[in-house]
């Protein structure tokens, strides 16, 4: 299965960061309620941009979204400790966004997860900083990867995040990041593999062009779930075709049901 993570309640996001601000619960319950009808899978919520108000802002906006739908949650923020507390206060086994090969995050992440009933985002990060060549991320998955199955996670609870960088920084990153993908499939097989897809068109004009294109492409290679809108239906359209071509939608049941709903129109 594709596992859509809905990214739209992050405060880097201006009308977001105002709902916030306001504590105006209306406007974030419709935006969820919207992700969940579309199709999400996980519910991506990250409330770092207000510098100082993290941690309030983080533990409004759990409450808030888990009263909107049940889908779960991914806790996305670099601190164990507002990631603890948000923790504390889910319902159903969410997903950790992130953990990282960093020094200063490895080891206190490491400790925030054990014994913790949940999904992993890993990120192929180090203290050396973005990766360079894509057998940078395919060794930096390999370790993660190692770490976290000693520390007694599944592989199936795992998603690498390869770091997808903008084609405006470098012409080269959409192939360094989808021959990532191809060799973490080869070298860890079962692993999931995610990633922020807009970050690839960042600079660029007619961004959801090349997201859509760009998701198509990254499933050929194995990319099995992105943060992402779900609410572009084309991309959505896109992503259940992209699926079923891979060969991971049997009799293209999953491709015909989102036909019959209307999901996916030329
Ligand atoms: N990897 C992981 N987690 C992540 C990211 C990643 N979390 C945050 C981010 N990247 C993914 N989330 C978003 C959320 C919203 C938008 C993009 C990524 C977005 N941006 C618009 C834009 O960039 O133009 C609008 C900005 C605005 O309105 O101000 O919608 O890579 N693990």
């Amino acid at each position: 299965m594709f596992t859509i993570i809905g990214e739209r309640i992050n405060t880097t996001l201006k009308k977001v960061q105002a709902a916030v601000a306001e504590r105006d619960a209306a406007y974030i319950t419709d935006d969820v309620k919207k992700q969940d009808a579309a199709g999400a899978t996980y519910i991506d919520v990250n409330a770092g941009a207000r510098i100082g108000h993290e941690e309030a802002d983080m533990r409004w906006l759990i409450d808030v979204v888990q009263s909107a739908t049940k889908l779960p949650l991914c806790l996305d923020s670099p601190d164990p400790n507002i990631l603890e507390m948000a923790y504390g206060l889910v319902g159903s086994k969410p997903m950790i966004n992130s953990i990282s090969l960093e020094k200063d995050r490895f080891a206190p992440m490491m400790r925030y997860l054990a014994g913790k009933e949940c999904r992993i985002i890993a990120l192929c990060m180090d203290d050396s900083g973005m990766p360079k060549s894509a057998e940078d991320i395919i060794s930096r998955a390999r370790q993660l990867v190692a770490e976290l199955e000693k520390a007694g996670f599944k592989r199936d609870d795992i998603f690498i995040d390869p770091l997808i960088q903008p084609m405006s920084v470098d012409i080269r990153n959409g192939s360094m990041a989808m021959d990532a993908v191809a060799g973490i499939v080869a070298e860890v097989p079962g692993v999931h593999i995610t990633g922020g897809l807009s970050n690839i068109s960042y600079g660029l004009p007619q961004r959801r062009i090349i997201n859509r294109c760009f998701l198509a492409m990254m499933v050929a290679h194995g990319f099995d779930s992105a943060i992402m809108d779900p609410l572009d239906k084309d991309l959505m359209a896109l992503t259940t075709t992209a699926d079923m071509l891979k060969g991971n939608d049997n009799f293209c049941m999953k491709y015909i049901k989102a036909v019959r709903a209307g999901k996916v129109v030329a």
